[in-house]
């Protein structure tokens, strides 16, 4: 520790700056690199091959973040500021590269430096494998939460699992959707740091053993029957011009000592395997929308990445020279949704069997650490875990969680006087048949705070899914609307619409996105609307080359861009708009359809692997594709594409390109969307229900500049009391039902009729998601979007004001929010070496 202290008076962060390997100027950047080529990764020049340069730029660059990061991480610690630990089991970053030269503010002149040596920039960027460690809207979210925290300057460190194969590759092939293995790590990852002594250890099975020490104080011990380490693995993540944050990750290895039992007895194997089982904790990444339940590893994995994140916590707070008595006010903890609950339990666990604090005390301390954030209601997303299953794995934790749950019980019983059937819905415990454990119980009673990611949903969460703890606790409960980051999802993937906005405002938006309002005079400007819809089109042009060479499907860029792209799930009704397709299709042909404009009818978006409803969605839009594609009757007015792979990079070309954004889930199911955010970010109209944040678009932008249609929330649940009967529907509406028997004629399917019988009858007989209730209007309202297309000035207007009242869904408002009314977190002050940062 002594040595520590000199070495760290000796040597100094700041006496580093204007060095060659952190400068930002064109002349450092080229000597870095071929720095980093020969020195770094030691290449010969003849055999330097393109991954060689992308790594040696990354190395380049990955140099010039960490100086911001230690600049950040040591005012932190000088100024001894509460931080905020997020934990979240996905993260989709993105591709880096291309996103930390622009926050660096270094890209013109790195693509010169790379010039000068014959490389072109856009290459390099083009080959990053981005890290897929989420399935959707969730995972990336987080990350755009780090962007913001980063970039605002709030203490923040983000925790993870560095899972070895992330979300799968999709292809299409014959139609249906094929799952191919991550590839992530493939070619190694120049971005991370592997910190091999910040490791904690990680226990599994076995029993407990109670016993008391002389003062006759209880104590407990975890006899654990295996144990794995967790080694942090850091990428600093970077904020626009400053500040950095950092995404520390855990990868699951054994522990350095083996299996000693099987050693001395000569079974070299048995141990080695011990070691490959330790291993596959962070394999994969697990796809949602399917029963968790059952899944043993996945219960694991959620328990590894959040003791090594809760033993990190207190390792760094115990390093400050702190009492751990005062954690909570130096940590918030956020939970990002029920995959850390575990957390409540395990602090517990280490503040009282390990730490040896009183119940009383720690309890204090986890409900003031913790806040819980709910990302949907669907039921089947609510985890619960069987207590067979959670006993087998985490022991210590079932005591714990019966502790809670019995304290919990015992005050409203006797405190509030709630009756034995509110008990029992409230209970951590689902008793009656096969008992389990329900996650968000136990996060919400071990949080100070509770939000849901839109005015809606947080609403709906208060009156449905945890109506009696907002009973209990209305104080608890409140709504942080979710926000996208601006840098990545304007600036850097639209960068021709991002400098027209800023040489007509300025640049403050980027960080301060309500100034897009600064816009709204040039609205009605016919020169900003001839260039504003000239970048749509140059856009389009892209994508649409991008999609020729994916799919080898021609799309006119002068079409109108129709663009659905999210997860396949049925509640966000992509067979609604198979079903607008179709009707326009049939009508087409027939003559009937006036007023429809060419149109270009683009999805993207996978399918978790077990959901067969979903997959089977994805080849009914690749066979109408097929159909109406190959059509020459009508495939100079409608062409249908399915983009394979939706990832961020392939988003990032999606958004840019879309004049109409399609929002069509069931009022009630999608907890916010973040989707129709950057749709809108980039001038696209929204189509949409009353839905998430759909709600709080339309109220932004105003219902002129926006197409809704369908059920509102008490509709729908009107609905579903009076007896929903969409058969009666499909028997009243003709159109509605050529277009569905047209799905079983077995014209989409080389004569099949059984193949799409499955959705058919689905939609016929139970229709969940209402589609056929909420049909005829979304068919109406699409006749409007075509009415309105009609006139390109209007449109253009309208998609200028989308823009312009975009600034509320920024993700730094979001931040914003939840440090003033969940973290009680400031930015921190940091003196930044601006020299450094200004460099032409
Ligand atoms: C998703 C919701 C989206 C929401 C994102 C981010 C889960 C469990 N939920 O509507 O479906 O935008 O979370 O909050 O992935």
């Amino acid at each position: 520790m002594k040595d520590e202290k000199k070495i760290s008076n000796k040597i100094n962060i700041s006496t580093t700056s204007g060095s060659l390997r952190v400068s930002h100027s064109k002349e450092a950047i080229k000597a870095s690199f071929l720095d980093s080529l020969f020195y770094g990764i030691g290449r010969i020049p003849a055999l330097i091959t393109l991954n060689d340069q992308y790594t040696a730029l990354a190395l380049t660059i990955r140099d010039r973040i960490f100086q911001q990061f230690v600049l950040t991480t040591e005012s932190i610690s000088k100024q001894d500021a509460r931080a905020v630990a997020y934990l979240s089991a996905e993260y989709l970053p993105g591709p880096h590269l291309a996103n930390n030269l622009l926050n660096l503010g270094v890209t013109a002149q790195t693509r010169e430096a790379m010039e000068e040596l014959g490389i072109e920039l856009d290459d390099l960027i083009a080959i990053e494998e981005e890290p897929g460690l989420g399935n959707g809207g969730l995972g990336r979210l987080a990350s755009c939460y780090l962007d913001s925290l980063a970039t605002l300057g709030i203490p923040a460190i983000a925790y993870g699992i560095r899972y070895e194969f992330g979300i799968f590759d999709q292809m299409i092939k014959d139609g249906w959707q094929v799952e191919l293995t991550d590839k992530w790590l493939h070619y190694g990852n120049p971005w991370e740091v592997v910190r091999p002594e910040i490791a904690y250890e990680v226990k599994f099975g076995g029993r407990t053993e109670y016993g008391t020490d002389s003062n006759g104080k209880l104590h407990v011990a975890w006899i654990p029957s295996s144990e794995v380490k967790g080694t942090a693995y850091d990428t600093p993540i970077l904020g626009y011009k400053g500040n950095g944050a950092v995404l520390r990750l855990w990868r699951a290895e054994a522990i350095e000592s083996f299996d000693f039992a099987a050693f001395n007895l000569g079974d070299y194997y048995h141990a080695v395997e011990a070691k490959m089982i330790s291993e596959n904790i962070t394999k994969v990444l697990y796809p949602n929308d399917q029963a968790q339940g059952g899944k043993e590893l996945r219960l694991k994995q959620q328990y590894f990445f959040v003791t090594c994140s809760l033993q990190d916590i207190i390792r760094l707070h115990l390093f400050q020279g702190r009492n751990l008595v005062h954690l909570h006010e130096k940590f918030a903890i956020q939970l990002n949704d029920t995959h850390p609950a575990i957390a409540i339990a395990e602090l517990m666990r280490l503040l009282v069997d390990v730490h040896q604090l009183d119940w009383e005390k720690a309890w204090h301390i986890t409900q003031n650490c913790f806040a819980y954030t709910n990302h949907t209601l669907l039921p089947e997303a609510l985890e619960k875990w069987s207590i067979p299953l959670f006993e087998r794995i985490l022991p210590r934790h079932l005591e714990l969680i019966y502790e809670i749950n019995h304290r919990f019980l015992e005050e409203i019983r006797y405190q509030y006087a709630f009756d034995d059937a509110q008990i029992a819905r409230m209970s951590i415990i689902e008793e009656g048949g096969e008992r389990y454990i329900r996650m968000a119980h136990l996060a919400t009673i071990g949080s100070h705070s509770v939000n849901g990611v839109s005015a809606m949903h947080s609403e709906l969460l208060k009156k449905e899914v945890l109506h009696d703890f907002a009973r209990l606790w209305p104080d608890k409960f409140c709504n942080v609307t979710n926000g996208i980051t601006p840098r990545r999802f304007l600036y850097l993937s639209n960068a021709p619409l991002a400098e027209l906005i800023s040489s007509h405002i300025g640049n403050g938006w980027i960080t301060d996105l309500d100034q897009l309002r600064k816009l709204e005079p040039y609205a009605d400007d016919a020169s900003f609307q001839n260039k504003w819809t000239e970048i749509k089109l140059n856009n389009k042009q892209h994508l649409a080359a991008l999609l020729q060479k994916q799919t080898g499907i021609e799309i006119n860029p002068a079409m109108l861009f129709d663009i659905q792209a999210k997860r396949i799930h049925e509640y966000k009704r992509q067979h609604l708009k198979v079903l607008h397709i179709l009707s326009s299709y049939l009508r087409l042909k027939k003559g009937e359809l006036k007023n429809f404009h060419p149109s270009a009818f683009i999805f993207a978006g996978k399918a978790a692997p077990g959901y067969f409803m979903a997959k089977l969605i994805i080849k009914l839009i690749n066979s109408v594709a097929d159909l109406i594609n190959q059509d020459t009757a009508v495939n100079d007015k409608m062409k249908v594409v399915f983009m394979p792979d939706f990832n961020v990079k392939n988003a990032q070309n999606l958004y840019p390109a879309a004049d109409l954004s399609e929002q069509i889930s069931m009022a009630g199911m999608e907890a916010s969307g973040t989707g129709n955010m950057k749709f809108s970010l980039n001038g696209a109209l929204t189509i949409g229900t009353l839905d998430g944040a759909n709600v709080e678009i339309l109220q932004e932008v105003g219902k002129d500049n926006f197409f809704l249609f369908g059920l509102s929330v008490q509709q729908v649940q009107a609905n579903k009391i009076a007896g929903y009967q969409p058969y009666e529907i499909y028997q009243q509406n003709q159109n509605l039902r050529e277009v569905l028997d047209f799905i079983v004629s077995g014209a989409l399917s080389q004569g099949d009729t059984q193949l799409f019988r499955p959705l058919y009858e689905n939609l016929l007989y139970q229709d969940p998601f209402m589609l056929l209730e909420d049909y005829q209007s979304y068919i109406d309202c699409q006749e409007q979007v075509h009415e309105l297309w009609r006139e390109p000035k209007e449109w253009a207007r309208k998609s200028i004001l989308n823009v312009a009242r975009m600034g509320k869904f920024s993700s730094d408002r979001s931040i914003r929010d939840y440090s003033k009314l969940i973290w009680n977190v400031a930015p921190i002050n940091k003196k930044l070496p601006v020299s450094e940062l200004n460099v032409k």
